[in-house]
């Protein structure tokens, strides 16, 4: 299947939540007030496109009506289209640093079961097939199945592994993690972490103690940083409220959106991108290596939003 055939068919549900629910409403009205735009604002909410996001979509649509002197509500969902377009902006894509090389430090974290380990798998794999040197720090010590779950994708990635046994210092596997990939000259380190929201502050000092120490060991050398926050799309505003949280920890240079395969949630995209203000950078859209994608868009905009003839 092709990368948009899959989106398509990930987005299906979410789909059916946002513009096919739109196209209801705006079909049952002959013309445009306000209770077209409270059904639609309401629309907007329950597929989860967050409470703030759904009302300035509202305010720039009635914008659009008075600027451009629409009076048919049939082309509300159009503009409705260019609206979601225009928040969504332009797409950011992982960073890897510049030609001349140097080592991308990628640290992966997110609360328990958002998808980090599976993503980190699936990632590896993709960037080893780049021809990409790639090695995995296994600095979610906390339960030695995360070790093992760990060593199972990245014997199927075919990438190196640094571990440690189950309770040791996550930083101190980070610690060796940047050592070998140095002296050996790998071009990614990807850094598994433990994801204990409950315990904030545990949290909060154990990713500090990991992020200094990766600055540390690359002092004087040519190396990048990604920070990746893992959330799971079927948790809706919920994996907002996640992002607010370690946004107060960590500098988030991008956000995984993960499992978005068959999820009605697809929704919560918009309203990341216009309240967080954190890249989107790759989405998650199945359980298989293969299933991950980087964000795109303009994709996620045309697979919502097309109409049957369109396809
Ligand atoms: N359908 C679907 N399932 C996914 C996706 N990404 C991850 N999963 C599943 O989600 C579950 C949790 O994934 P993990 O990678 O173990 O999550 P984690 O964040 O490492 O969890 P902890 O190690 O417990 O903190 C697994 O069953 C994965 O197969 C996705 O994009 N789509
Ligand atoms: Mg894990």
């Amino acid at each position: 299947m092709g990368l948009f055939s899959k989106i398509r068919d990930g987005l299906r549900k979410t789909k059916d939540a946002m513009s096919n629910r739109f196209q209801l409403i705006i079909n049952s009205f002959t013309k445009i007030d306000e209770e077209l735009f409270e059904e639609l604002e309401e629309a907007m909410i329950a597929a989860d496109m967050g409470v703030e996001t759904s009302a300035q979509i509202c305010e720039h649509l009635r914008k659009k009506i008075k600027e451009r002197g629409v009076t048919d509500p049939s082309e509300i969902f159009d503009l409705l289209r260019e609206i979601i377009a225009e928040m969504l902006g332009t797409d950011i894509a992982l960073n890897f640093g510049d030609e001349s090389g140097g080592l991308c430090v990628i640290l992966v974290i997110g609360v328990n079961g958002a998808g980090k380990t599976t993503t980190i798998g699936k990632l590896s794999a993709q960037l080893k097939s780049q021809g990409k040197k790639v090695i995995v720090a296994a600095a979610d010590t906390f339960r030695a199945a995360a070790i093992g779950q760990l060593e199972v994708w990245t014997k199927r990635a075919d990438v190196e592994i640094v571990k440690h046994t189950e309770g040791s210092d996550p930083a101190s596997v980070v610690y060796d993690a940047v050592a070998i990939a140095k002296s050996k000259k790998y071009d990614v380190l990807i850094c598994d972490t433990a994801g204990r929201l409950h315990n904030k502050k545990n949290l909060m000092e154990e990713l500090a103690k990991i992020n200094r120490i990766i600055d540390r060991q690359c002092e004087g050398i040519a190396f990048t940083r990604e920070t990746l926050l893992v959330l799971d799309a079927t948790t809706g505003q919920n994996a907002v409220n996640q992002a607010r949280l370690f946004k107060e920890t960590a500098d988030i240079t991008g956000i995984v959106l993960t499992k978005l395969d068959g999820t009605a949630k697809g929704g919560i995209i918009v309203s990341i991108k216009n309240e967080l203000d954190i890249p989107v950078k790759l989405i998650g859209v199945g359980e298989k290596i293969d299933d991950l994608q980087p964000f795109d868009s303009t994709d996620f905009v045309r697979a919502i939003f097309e109409k049957e003839e369109e396809k």
